[in-house]
């Protein structure tokens, strides 16, 4: 994959917008969509379901030299080998994690990525040494019902604070990217704009050609 501070649209395989197609089908358009990075969200998915979804996925991914993020689970993405694992505050503060590097083995390069919804928390993200941090949601989103709205000013807060690679997230599509990028965004997570495109791979390259 290229390093995380070259990626900038940050895709999914989000089971919850799959409407009934195959998980490795839509990796592959948003690898040809242009994707920098596609994180597996499977919120009601068994763990087995899980690995055996992204044991699929990272052949395709690999060959697109698009990092594979796994969301929640450290020791799937360990076991099969993804570059990236995204954690929220609770799975890893919660989790009494205090340092990202804890969480590597001795011979794997795994990244970390943390969630964010406040200055304090990617302050204390960045100390804990994520490898990027995802600042959001932006706007209240289906994706994520129940989370809380943080604005741009959270965004204008980043562009001015953060200096490690931060994603914008949450409401981002084709009419309010612009708005999140006149904010100080230059790297975006979409979800649902793509995945409820009628075709995945053509949304991506819009959100790509945005973004250059
Ligand atoms: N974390 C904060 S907002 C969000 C997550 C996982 C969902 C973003 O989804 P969408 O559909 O791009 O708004
Ligand atoms: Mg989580």
């Amino acid at each position: 994959m290229k390093p995380l501070a070259d990626c900038r649209l940050y895709a999914f395989v989000d089971t919850a917008y799959l409407h009934g197609r195959a998980p490795d089908v839509v990796a592959q358009q948003l690898c040809d969509g242009g994707a920098d990075l596609i994180q597996l969200r499977a919120k009601t998915s068994s763990s087995t379901e899980i690995r055996r979804m992204a044991e699929v996925i990272l052949p395709i991914t690999r060959k697109a030299n698009v990092g594979l993020v796994i969301n929640d689970y450290l020791d799937i993405a360990r076991e099969v080998g993804a570059e990236i694992c995204h954690l929220g505050q609770e799975d890893f503060f919660d989790a009494s994690h205090t340092q990202v590097s804890a969480l590597r083995t001795p011979h794997s390069a795994l990244h970390i990525g943390l969630s964010t919804h406040a200055p304090a928390q990617a302050e204390r993200a960045i100390a804990a040494g994520a490898d990027y941090v995802a600042i959001g949601p932006i706007y209240a989103t289906g994706t994520k019902p129940t989370a809380k709205p943080v604005t741009l000013e959270y965004v204008r807060w980043a562009a001015a604070n953060v200096k490690i690679p931060w994603f914008a997230i949450g409401g981002i599509n084709l009419q309010t990217i612009d708005a999140v990028l006149e904010a100080g965004a230059k790297r975006v997570c979409v979800v649902s704009a793509i995945l409820n495109a009628a075709d995945a791979a053509k949304a991506c390259a819009e959100f790509r050609h945005r973004l250059s």
